[in-house]
C-alpha cells in the first residue's frame, strides 16, 4: 500500500533531517499524529502542555543546533497559541517550520467549528512562506519550500493541512504535466563574501582608526576566533549583545560584557569613547548606547542585507558570513602598535568586574539575586547551556555570567517575551541530553508558563543520559524589572495590585512532582546550593528567595533617570526605604577602591 498524505509529511520531513517535533495533538491533526506514530522510528513527537511552549522549544531548538525547528499543532485553538513562540523565532531570525492543521477543505466557508482563516493569520509570522495544502500533489514541492526557505531566509514558515487531505493517498512524484511541480529536498547553504574592494573599503576605515570598538551578537556566534584575532590586531574592545553572550569569553581581558540597559558600564564607556565601530551579526536596537552620530566611523557586517546601516550610520556596509567575512578582512588590516586605547578598556573591564563582585556581595533582604549568579558562574560546567527569560534574572545573567568557551546560551532577544526559559532548556536536553542545562527564570514567568512545562521535564528526564537540568527561580513576588521600568521610566510608584506575584511554594512542587526542589535564602547557602544542584540525580527547581529592591541599574543613570526614580519614591512607593538602602549599595561599589585580584 502506498502512503497518506500525512505519512509523506513525516517521509519528507525526514529526508529533510528533522529528528523531532514539538508538538500537542487535537483532531484537526489526526491524521498527521497516526503518522508521526508510525514514523517513529525516524522522529520523534515530543509532548509539551502548551503549544506556545512547542514553538519556543523549536526556535530553541534551533538556536542551539542551527538546525531548522519544527512545532505542530491542531486547528483552530492550537494553532493559534503557537503564535508568540513563533514570533519569538522570528524575530531572532531562526529556522522553524509550524505545521498546523485545519478544518476538512469540505468544511471550508461555513463557519464551521474551529474554523480560523490561518493563512491570514500566519501570514504576517510566515509571511516569507504560508501555504494551506489543498491537494496531495502540493505536498512535496510544500515541504520542500516550506523547509528550505526557512533555513535560507532563517525565518519562521508555516504549512496548513486540512484533516481530510491527511488520510489521502500521497502523491509522491507528481505526474509530468503542465502545473506540477518537481521538487528535491536538498539545501546547502552559500558561504557569502563581500567583494574585494568592499573588504578593502572596510579594512581602510579599520585601519584609520585609533580606537575601535567591536560589537558581536548572534551572527558571531561562529566566528569566536576571528573576531578574537581581529580585536587583539586592531587593539579593540568588544562588547557583546544579548544573543551574543556564548560568541566571545568573558574571561578576555579586552570582552567589556553586555551592552545596553542590561549592560556594563565598561561597554557605555567602550561605546561613548570610540573612533571606529565595527558590528558583527547584531542588530542591537538601542542607539542612546552606540556612539552618537559622527562620533565613530562604521563597519557593518551582516549575512542579511536589510539588517544593514539600521542602527548606526555605517560607512561600509558587508554582507558576508561573519567568520569567512572576517577571516579575509584579517590580512587586510594593520596590526595597531599602540595599544593604550585597549589598555583603557582591559583597565576598565578589570575594575568592572570587581564592581560586579562587590555587587554580588553586598548584604540584602534576604538574598541578592546578583550573588545568586555570581556563585552560578564559577560553578558552570563547561558545556552548560544556559536560557535566560526575560524579566530581571536576563540583567544578572547579561552581567554577572562569565561565559567560557564551549558554553551555548540564549534567550528571547527581539521579542523579549516572558516565557521562553523553560522550553528552551527542555529543547537543549532533547539536543544535548549529555549536557547541563540551566533556565533563569522570574517567578512570573514561572507562574505564566514554567510551573506546567516542568510536568514536561517530569515525563522526559529519565530519557536524557545526564539528567541535570536546573530550573532557577528568583522568588522576589514581584514583576520586578517592570515594576522598576514603571519607577525609572515613568517616576511611579510600584503599582501593587499589577506588580506583585502570588506565593507559591516553586521548591515544594518540585518534589511534589517528583524532581528535586531546593530553596536557598542565606545568602552563605548560596553556593552549597549550586553545588546540590549540580550534582543531582534529576532536574532541579532551585527556588532563591531574592530582594526585589535590589535594583537592575542601568550602567549608567541618566538625570532624568534618578529624577523620575525619586518621584516615584516619594510618591509613597512601598518599598522606598529597601530601594534606597539597596541602590546607594550597588552604586557606591562603583566608587570604592578595590583589592586587584
Ligand atoms: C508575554 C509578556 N508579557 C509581559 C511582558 C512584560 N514584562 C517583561 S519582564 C516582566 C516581569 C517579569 O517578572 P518575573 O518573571 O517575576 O521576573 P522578575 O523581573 O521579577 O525577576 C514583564 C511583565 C513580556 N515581556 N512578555
Ligand atoms: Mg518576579
Amino acid at each position: 500500500m502506498g502512503l497518506t498524505v500525512a505519512e509523506f509529511l513525516m517521509r519528507r520531513l525526514s529526508q529533510w533531517g528533522v529528528k523531532r517535533i514539538f508538538g500537542y495533538p487535537g483532531d484537526g491533526i489526526n491524521g498527521i499524529m497516526g503518522a508521526l506514530d508510525r514514523a517513529s522510528d525516524e522522529i520523534e513527537f515530543v509532548q509539551v502542555r502548551h503549544e506556545e511552549m512547542a514553538a519556543f522549544m523549536a526556535c530553541g531548538h534551533a538556536k542551539f543546533t542551527g538546525e531548522v525547528g519544527v512545532c505542530l499543532a491542531t486547528s483552530g485553538p492550537g494553532a493559534i497559541h503557537l503564535l508568540n513562540g513563533l514570533y519569538d523565532a522570528k524575530l531572532d531570525h531562526q529556522p522553524v517550520v509550524a505545521i498546523v492543521g485545519q478544518q476538512a477543505l469540505t468544511a471550508l466557508g461555513g463557519n464551521y467549528q474551529q474554523e480560523v482563516d490561518l493563512v491570514s493569520l500566519f501570514k504576517d509570522v510566515a509571511h516569507e512562506y504560508v501555504q494551506m495544502v489543498s491537494t496531495p500533489a502540493q505536498v512535496r514541492h510544500l515541504v520542500d519550500r516550506a523547509v528550505r526557505i526557512a533555513k535560507a531566509e532563517r525565518t519562521v514558515t508555516c504549512l496548513i493541512f486540512p484533516n481530510d487531505i491527511q488520510d489521502l493517498d500521497a502523491v509522491e512524484e507528481p505526474e509530468r504535466a503542465h502545473g506540477t511541480i518537481h521538487s528535491s529536498w536538498e539545501y546547502t547553504a552559500p558561504i557569502v563574501v563581500p567583494a574585494p574592494a568592499d573588504l578593502q573599503r572596510a579594512a581602510d576605515v579599520l585601519n584609520a582608526g585609533e580606537k575601535v570598538a567591536i560589537l558581536v551578537g548572534a551572527g558571531a556566534l561562529g566566528a569566536t576566533d576571528e573576531v578574537i584575532e581581529i580585536a587583539d590586531l586592531l587593539g579593540a574592545g568588544v562588547a557583546k549583545a544579548l544573543l551574543g553572550k556564548a560568541a566571545l569569553p568573558d574571561d578576555l581581558p579586552f570582552v567589556t560584557g553586555s551592552i545596553g540597559l542590561l549592560g556594563t558600564k565598561p561597554s557605555w564607556e567602550l561605546m561613548t569613547g570610540c573612533d571606529t565601530l565595527l558590528m558583527i551579526g547584531t542588530s542591537f536596537p538601542y542607539s542612546e548606547f552606540l556612539p552618537e552620530e559622527g562620533q565613530a566611523r562604521g563597519v557593518q557586517i551582516d549575512i542579511d542585507a536589510r539588517m544593514l546601516g539600521i542602527r548606526y550610520p555605517t560607512e561600509v556596509n558587508l554582507v558576508g558570513d561573519s567568520a569567512t567575512t572576517l577571516r579575509q578582512l584579517i590580512p587586510l588590516l594593520e596590526k595597531k602598535n599602540d595599544r593604550s586605547w585597549q589598555d583603557e578598556v582591559v583597565e576598565n573591564v578589570t575594575r568592572w568586574w570587581q564592581v560586579l563582585e562587590a555587587r554580588a556581595m553586598n548584604s540584602a533582604n534576604p538574598l541578592n539575586p546578583q550573588r545568586v549568579f555570581w556563585e552560578l558562574s564559577s560553578r558552570l560546567p563547561d558545556n552548560a547551556i544556559l536560557a535566560a527569560d526575560s524579566g530581571s534574572a536576563a540583567n544578572w545573567y547579561a552581567r554577572d555570567i562569565k561565559m567560557r568557551r564551549g558554553m551555548k546560551a540564549s534567550l528571547s532577544g527581539t521579542l523579549a517575551t516572558m516565557g521562553p526559559g523553560v522550553p528552551y532548556v527542555i529543547a537543549a536536553k532533547f539536543a544535548y541530553p549529555d549536557r547541563v542545562a540551566i533556565a533563569m527564570v522570574g517567578d512570573g514567568a514561572m507562574q505564566m508558563n514554567g510551573l506546567n512545562e516542568l510536568l514536561t521535564i517530569c515525563k522526559y528526564w529519565k530519557t536524557w543520559s545526564d539528567p541535570r537540568l536546573i530550573v532557577l527561580v528568583l522568588h522576589n513576588g514581584d514583576l520586578n524589572q517592570v515594576t522598576w521600568e514603571q519607577r525609572a521610566m515613568e517616576g511611579d510608584p510600584k503599582f501593587e495590585s499589577a506588580q506583585d506575584v502570588p506565593h507559591f511554594p516553586y521548591a515544594r512542587f518540585a518534589d511534589l512532582v517528583g524532581l528535586k526542589g531546593i530553596r536557598v535564602d542565606a545568602p552563605d547557602d548560596v553556593g552549597a546550593a549550586w553545588d546540590e544542584a549540580l550534582s543531582a540525580d534529576r532536574p532541579v527547581v532551585l527556588e532563591a528567595i531574592t530582594d526585589p529592591d535590589v535594583p537592575p541599574l542601568p550602567p549608567h543613570v541618566t538625570l532624568e533617570e534618578a529624577k523620575l526614580l525619586m518621584f516615584a519614591l516619594a510618591k509613597g512607593d512601598p518599598d522606598a526605604r529597601g530601594i534606597i538602602t539597596q541602590g546607594l549599595k550597588g552604586k557606591i561599589q562603583e566608587f570604592l577602591p578595590h583589592k586587584d585580584s
